[in-house]
């Protein structure tokens, strides 16, 4: 599906108002010192597009809360329907030129973004659909309304998929059909910290999910090969990899580590997986915050060198 496959769009966000802690806008500079870009260029031979910049899109966020009070209980509407409406103009930018696309967030608001870039250039470059892979210990499938906590980044997919909607610009109004993912193309791996609300949503939308317990019963091999019978051979994929399905042993700095995750290994075998299939065309990585961790020094280098090796697997560093 694209043009350019040695061709890659790099999108690093330095956005964290999706939720509460500081510090997950600190990854893309933390990935990218650890050598993460330079291992894509010369050892997996992309030429990298838009990597000399890490946007922190100070021009669209709010510096006190009362510049961007709720709405419908979100918090930070206006910054986060900003920003990611200018990623979705950067990710389409480079999706409609045919090349591969990786974003290094921010925390998982921004996938409102990627995905309605990547949904929309797919769609004009080649009338296709796209499928959404979500890997993830958390659904966020939220609407404003069932959400407890009222932070984007638990809401991302009621949004991309129209559960949620909205009409003003500002607040996400500018999300249209061609922006949009059906229910149907989105599966998710590694569920294990659903909130009551959501896991009603998955129901009745009868989303496909693969739950940490579908992994145990079935391993991972089974469960990717389920996944990806699910949204079909030869679907256009967008990869969303929120590192917090990682097991905290493997990635304990992010915002709200749950136990009982996904090995390295399984996370570097769902990546590997999907880049095999051909079909892959953006990549997000997200929720890596190197400020968090019981000892943050060691705790952050592993959950950046666990990042790397997710974004080098999908990229296709395991194919022989
Ligand atoms: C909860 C909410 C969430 C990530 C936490 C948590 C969502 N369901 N996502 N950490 N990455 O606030 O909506
Ligand atoms: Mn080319
Ligand atoms: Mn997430
Ligand atoms: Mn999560």
């Amino acid at each position: 599906f694209l043009s350019h496959p040695e061709d890659l769009g790099v999108v690093a966000v330095g956005f964290s108002g999706g939720q509460g802690k500081p510090g997950v806008d600190a990854a893309p500079t933390a990935l990218i010192e650890s050598g993460l870009l330079t291992q894509l260029r010369d050892e997996l031979g992309y030429n990298l597009h838009g990597h000399d910049a890490v946007h922190s899109y100070t021009d669209l966020v709010a510096t006190s809360a009362d510049q961007d009070p709720p709405h419908r209980g979100m918090k930070n509407p206006r910054s986060v329907s900003g920003v990611t409406r200018r990623i979705a103009d950067q990710v389409y930018s480079h999706a409609r030129e045919g090349r591969l696309v990786l974003t290094l967030g921010g925390d998982h608001s921004i996938a409102i973004g990627t995905i309605a870039g990547s949904a929309k250039a797919v769609r004009e470059r080649l009338g296709r659909d796209i499928a959404v892979i979500w890997v993830d210990a958390h659904a966020d499938i939220n609407t404003p309304e069932t959400s407890d906590s009222g932070n984007v980044h638990g809401m991302p997919v009621s949004f991309l998929t129209g559960l949620a909607r909205e009409e003003k610009d500002e607040f996400f109004g500018w999300l249209k059909d061609e922006h949009r993912v059906s229910v149907k193309k989105l599966v998710y791996i590694g569920l294990r910290d659903v909130d009551a609300g959501e896991k009603k949503i998955l129901r009745e939308n009868g989303i496909k999910a693969f739950s940490m317990f579908d992994i145990d019963r079935h391993g991972i091999g089974r469960v990717v090969e389920m996944a990806l019978a699910h949204i079909g051979n030869d679907t256009p994929i967008h990869l969303s990899f929120d590192v917090d399905a990682l097991d905290p042993m493997w990635a304990p700095s992010t915002g709200t580590p749950v136990r009982g995750g996904l090995t390295l290994r399984e996370g570097d075998y769902i990546c590997e997986s999907v880049h095999q299939t051909g079909s892959l065309v953006a990549v997000d990585l997200v929720e890596v915050n190197p400020r968090l961790a019981a000892d943050v020094d060691l705790g952050a280098h592993e959950t950046v060198r666990a990042g790397c090796s997710i974004v080098r697997c999908a990229l296709g560093e395991s194919l022989l």
